[in-house]
C-alpha cells in the first residue's frame, strides 16, 4: 500500500498543553510522527496540490486566523504559543473582534491545542498527504495511507481543538465528492469522537459519518458524540455515533465496528475514508480502551472485506513507542 508523509509535518511542536488544571508536555509531539515514519519506511512525499481543497471545507476567516494569530500573539508581547483563555458560549452572536484573545476564543474550543508559527505549514502538509492518498485511490489503488500529523478530526469548518487544525478527513471526503464520487463514507475509529468531522457534514446526506469512540459522558470532547446525534435536515440518519464504555476490549469494539460497517453498507458509498487512531490501544497514556496490537489487523481486515476503495488517515495515538507497530498491524489487515 502506498503511504504518504512530508517532513514539513514535523515542524509543528507546541511546548505544553493545559490539562486537568496544570500544564503538561504536549502529547501530540513530533516524536509521534518520527516514530511512525521510521517504523513504516517507504514513505512518499506528497505533491503540493494547493489549498483549494482546504478552502472547500474551512472558512477563509478561520484560515487567515491560523496563519496570522502567531504574529499577533507576539505583537501583543506574549511568550510561548498561542492559547485561548476565554470562549464565546456556543451560539453567541457574531462579533467583529480584533483582540488576539477574543480571536483565539472564537476559533477554538479547548486550551490544549496551541498554535505556533509552524502550525499552519505542518497542518497544510498533513492535508497534502491525505490528498495524495486520495489521488492514489482515485487512480485505482485499492487503499492508500496518509500519515497525517497533526491530526484533523476535531477541527471544524471554523475552529481548532483536540490537537487538530485542518480536518484532513473532511477535506479528503469533500475532495472525493468534488472529484466525482457521489457518496462518501467516513469511518472514525480514533478513541475520541471526531466532532469536527461530524459538524462539517451534519446537515448533508452525501457524506455519511460513523464513529466509534469513548462515551462523551466520561471522555473528551464531552459535548459531541452522543448516540442521539443523528444528523439534521438532508443529513438526518447520515450520522452514527457508537459510544463505548471505558475498558472496552476487542470483542465489544469489533461488534460496534460491524454495526458501523453495516450502516455504511446500507449507504452504499463510492469511497471510504478511515480516520484511524491508535489511541484505542491498551497502553495509551491518555485513553481507556483495551485494544491489543494484533487486534488492529483484524479490524482492518473487516473493513477491507467490504470492498470499498479506502483512504486511511492517521488521527491520534500517544504511546509513542508502540505507535509504529500499531499502525503496521492495522495496514497489514488490508
Ligand atoms: C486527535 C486526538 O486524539 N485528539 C485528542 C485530544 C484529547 N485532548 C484531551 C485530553 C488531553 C490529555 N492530555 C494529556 C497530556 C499529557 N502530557
Ligand atoms: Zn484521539
Amino acid at each position: 500500500m502506498r503511504r504518504f508523509f512530508s517532513p514539513n509535518q514535523l515542524a509543528h511542536a507546541p511546548l505544553q498543553e493545559l490539562h486537568n488544571g496544570g500544564f503538561t508536555a504536549y502529547a501530540e509531539s513530533p516524536a509521534r510522527g518520527e516514530a511512525m515514519a521510521t517504523a513504516l519506511g517507504g514513505l512518499e512525499e506528497p505533491d503540493d496540490r494547493g489549498d483549494a481543497a482546504i478552502r472547500a471545507v474551512h472558512g477563509a476567516d478561520y484560515l487567515d486566523f491560523l496563519q496570522t494569530a502567531p504574529a499577533k500573539w507576539a505583537a501583543a508581547g506574549r511568550p510561548g504559543d498561542v492559547m485561548g483563555y476565554v470562549w464565546p458560549v456556543v451560539g453567541r452572536r457574531p462579533l467583529t473582534l480584533n483582540r488576539i484573545d477574543a480571536l483565539v476564543g472564537q476559533y477554538s474550543f479547548d486550551a490544549s491545542t496551541p498554535l505556533t508559527a509552524d502550525t499552519y505549514q505542518s497542518a497544510y502538509w498533513s492535508t497534502q498527504s491525505a490528498l495524495a492518498a486520495l489521488a492514489a485511490v482515485q487512480g485505482g489503488d485499492r487503499a492508500a495511507f496518509a500519515l497525517c500529523r497533526p491530526p484533523g478530526h476535531h477541527a471544524g469548518a471554523d475552529y481548532l481543538g483536540g490537537y487538530c487544525y485542518l480536518n484532513s478527513a473532511a477535506i479528503t471526503a469533500q475532495a472525493a465528492r468534488d472529484g466525482g464520487a457521489g457518496r462518501v463514507a467516513i469511518l472514525d475509529i480514533d478513541y475520541h469522537h471526531g466532532n469536527g468531522t461530524q459538524d462539517i457534514f451534519y446537515d448533508r446526506g452525501d457524506v455519511f459519518y460513523a464513529s466509534l469512540h469513548a462515551d462523551p459522558a466520561t471522555d473528551y470532547p464531552f459535548y459531541w458524540g452522543h448516540a442521539d446525534e443523528r444528523g439534521d435536515g438532508d443529513g438526518l440518519a447520515a450520522n452514527l455515533n457508537l459510544p463505548l464504555p471505558q475498558g472496552t476490549t476487542m470483542a465489544g469494539f469489533r461488534v460496534a465496528q460491524t454495526t458501523a460497517l453495516d450502516a455504511i453498507a446500507s449507504f452504499a458509498p463510492d469511497l471510504l475514508v478511515v480516520s484511524f487512531g491508535a489511541d484505542t490501544w491498551e497502553g495509551d497514556p491518555i485513553s481507556h480502551l483495551k485494544l491489543a496490537t494484533a487486534d488492529y489487523a483484524v479490524l482492518a481486515a473487516d473493513i477491507a472485506a467490504r470492498g470499498w476503495p479506502t483512504v486511511i488517515l492517521m488521527e491520534g495515538g500517544y504511546a509513542v513507542d508502540a505507535l509504529g507497530n500499531n499502525v503496521i498491524s492495522f495496514l497489514s489487515g488490508f
